[in-house]
């Protein structure tokens, strides 16, 4: 493969050349940004040659559209394709589907072209002739326009599978890149929110899906929208490493928590293929669709699928727009029903390693690239609910008012008061509300959360009735109605000595020093995998004081190599054991 650095290099008609295969028979695309080189990554350089298409004059797009074969038609069946177009309809089994499948496709693409004037167009990667059927079946209805949109999009899509078979780049600067273009898809106009099954977060899931088609991964979404994407092993009946983190972010989160630990092992699995290597062992990349619990306030969603405990009650909770979880799963595109079989068979694993983002500043004050976790404190989360009595702002007086939002506010001092005097112990009032509150009114009901964690569980249970004890005394004495309900509680989970060990040689042997390992403070999938399998965690640095759930949370790229080059050797240690 071609070095990105030296594709910005060549002259103008050798960059031409080299990139004339990327769009079928149409080396104006590639000349178009010819005058925007050096291309700072390849995110940047598909970039402008997605837009060298979108921009180009109608009868020009026309053009490019027509200038690509019908799938397993004639011009595959007589030799004419290109090889590009011979390979990739190869691989999506094109070349050696039934006569019925043939017959199906010929038909449709007859319809189509009669419907269209112009030809069938897919990204076949990561299809079969079944869902590439599906696909015909599914748009040949469509209207002339929108599969002029769709057409144009497949191949840009096509463009950039291609662009990545071609050229490679430095594997900090393609996580950067896709951490940044993964960030583009958010609920908000402005900053960084990926809600569960929200528009933004299934754009994710299927962006999350082309990098792993492109890193040659066998690509699945399932029923509650884990992407994962599998390098199987030659060794059919050998058990799975899984690794993996989440993709759904905190509201204005940051573009590293939980997508590093996706983006890492799918750039690092991609390197390792094209240099040939193989494991022992089937390695899974999961990345889980929910953990945050923002959307439907329940956490791990994603990976309590997995491990077998998906809530299934939890289906009829509804979002604040009031939209039940169920609903938004089928209106994703799945089906609740078969979330019961999305479990894995524990017999079946290795274990499970998640690479995360410090979100601290222990790393970043001791000067270390990595670190390995030993342990990730358990939470209890609590919805509570206040009630007092409305009243007029300007007619009460203050001794005789039952002021809810005062009641909290006195309550939310309690709780900073209570797990300030405990070492280990923290807690939060992340969200408080004032339902329906005015600024003339006295508020009647106030409605706030609490999260309480430890890494030691007796000293957190205990912490936690003493919260809860101490609010009902404020309550009591403001003649206010205090109601609580535990929403989220997870043990404090230990890492498993052995994975862990060879994370820490791996991070000796790469750092040439000995490796640290330290607690973790935040939640992750890894504690809910723990339930199944042994589960690791390696930790990577975050820059500006080590903020995150923030929009400054950052990560250098020299980190990023370090990670990359631990995690791979990480693989191999394991694969010496297997
Ligand atoms: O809240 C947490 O610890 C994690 O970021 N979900
Ligand atoms: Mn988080
Ligand atoms: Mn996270």
């Amino acid at each position: 493969m071609m070095q990105l650095a030296q594709l910005n290099q060549l002259s103008d008609s050798e960059f031409t050349a080299q990139l004339c295969a990327l769009y079928e028979h149409s080396p104006w695309v590639a000349a178009h940004v010819l005058a925007q080189r050096p291309f700072a990554n390849l995110a940047a350089l598909h970039a402008a040659l997605e837009n060298a298409v979108h921009s180009a004059s109608p009868d020009l797009q026309l053009k490019l559209i027509c200038a690509h074969p019908e799938l397993a038609g004639k011009a595959a069946v007589s030799g004419q394709l290109t090889a590009a177009s011979t390979s990739e309809q190869r691989h999506a089994g094109l070349a050696h589907c039934t006569t019925q499948q043939f017959e199906q496709i010929r038909e449709l693409n007859a319809l189509y072209v009669e419907r269209f004037r112009f030809p069938f167009i897919l990204a076949v990667k990561g299809h079969n002739p079944d869902t590439v059927i599906a696909q015909m079946q599914a748009r040949v209805g469509n209207a002339a326009d929108q599969e002029r949109t769709v057409a144009l999009q497949q191949i840009c899509r096509i463009g950039w599978f291609r662009l990545t078979d071609l050229v490679a780049e430095p594997i900090a600067d393609q996580i950067q890149s896709q951490c940044v273009e993964l960030a583009q898809y958010s609920d908000l106009p402005e900053g960084l929110a990926c809600s569960y099954l929200t528009p933004a977060h299934q754009a994710t899931a299927l962006r999350i899906r082309d990098y792993m088609l492109a890193a040659g991964l066998t690509v699945d979404i399932d029923a509650v929208g884990n992407v994962t994407g599998t390098w199987h092993s030659e060794a059919e009946s050998a058990k799975t490493l899984l690794t993996g983190s989440h993709y759904d972010t905190v509201i204005n989160g940051g573009r590293y928590d939980g997508r590093l630990g996706i983006l890492l092992p799918v750039a690092v699995v991609s390197r390792l293929r094209r240099q040939g290597h193989r494991l022992p062992y089937h390695l899974q990349i999961v990345a889980f669709a929910e953990e945050e619990g923002v959307r439907f306030r329940s956490t791990f969603l994603g990976s309590r699928a997995l491990t077998g405990d998906f809530p299934l009650a939890l289906l009829d909770s509804v979002d604040a727009q009031g939209i039940s979880l169920r609903d938004a799963i089928i209106a994703a595109g799945h089906d609740p029903q078969a979330i019961g079989r999305i479990a894995r068979d524990p017999d079946q694993l290795l274990g499970f390693i998640e690479v995360h983002i410090e979100q601290g500043p222990v790393l970043l004050n001791e000067d270390r690239p990595v670190g390995v976790v030993s342990s990730i404190a358990g939470s209890v989360r609590s919805q509570l609910s206040v009630t007092g009595l409305a009243g007029h702002a300007g007619t009460v007086p203050m001794h005789l008012r039952q002021d809810a939002a005062a009641g909290v506010a006195e309550m939310v001092l309690a709780v900073e008061q209570i797990c300030s005097g405990q070492s280990g112990l923290v807690g939060t009032v992340g969200q408080l509300l004032v339902p329906g509150g005015a600024m003339n009114v006295i508020p009647g009901r106030c409605e706030f959360s609490l999260d309480i964690r430890s890494d030691d569980d007796a000293g957190r249970d205990s912490a936690y009735e003493r919260v809860i004890a101490r609010l009902q005394d404020i309550a009591t004495r403001r003649r206010l109605a205090l109601t609580h309900r535990k929403v989220v509680e997870t043990s404090a989970v230990a890492c498993d000595d052995r994975l862990s060990q060879l994370l820490a040689g791996s991070i000796d042997q790469i750092t040439g020093q000995a490796a640290r390992t330290l607690p973790s403070g935040a939640g992750h999938d890894a504690m809910m995998m723990a339930r199944i399998t042994p589960m690791a965690m390696l930790f990577v640095r975050c820059g500006n004081g080590g903020i995150s759930h923030h929009p400054d949370e950052s990560l250098a790229g020299e980190d990023i190599d370090t990670a990359a080059q631990v995690f791979s050797q990480f693989l191999d240690r394991l694969a010496c054991q297997t």
